[in-house]
């Protein structure tokens, strides 16, 4: 089976900690995740606009887009066959009380609230190439 790609955000409410950012590398690479490039990243309020503009008018957006804003956060391109579903199962699901309940998600362990949830992964092949190319254009796959 061929390995596929995506996108990872560990979010500014757990990148501000450097020992939880560890934890989560351990368990990324537990759960057999190759990290194929890392970097650290700080958004202003367009940048965060941009990239959750499909969310744009919903009551949550500019808290959303705040919380992304507020500190720098990592960004990571995961290798491993079915990456994409995969690592969206290792974070759990998007509310946190629904992720609490998901013993040993990564979101249940350390989101706070809905919006500040700690993780982000691509949702589709195409999300995927389309936020892998955003953060690391030198690691393009298209053409
Ligand atoms: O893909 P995922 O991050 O799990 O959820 P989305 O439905 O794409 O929402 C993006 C982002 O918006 C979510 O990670 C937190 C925030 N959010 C929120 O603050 N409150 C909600 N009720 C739903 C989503
Ligand atoms: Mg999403």
């Amino acid at each position: 089976m061929t390995a596929a790609r995506t996108l990872a955000l560990i979010k500014p409410s757990v990148a501000a900690n450097p020992h939880l950012v560890d934890t989560v590398r351990a368990r990324v690479r537990a759960e057999g995740f190759a990290v194929k490039a890392e970097r650290v990243v700080q958004w202003n309020l367009d940048d965060a606009r941009r990239f959750y503009r499909q969310h744009e008018g919903r009551f949550f957006y500019k808290r959303l887009c705040g919380y992304m804003a507020s500190g720098p956060f990592v960004a990571m391109i995961l290798e491993k066959e079915n990456a994409i579903s995969d690592w969206r199962k290792l974070i759990g699901p998007t509310r946190s009380i629904a992720a609490r309940l998901e013993s040993g998600s990564l979101r249940g362990d350390m989101a706070v609230s809905d919006t500040r949830n700690a993780f982000h992964g691509s949702d589709s092949v195409n999300s995927a190439r389309e936020e892998i190319e955003m953060f690391f254009p030198e690691e393009s796959t298209a053409g």
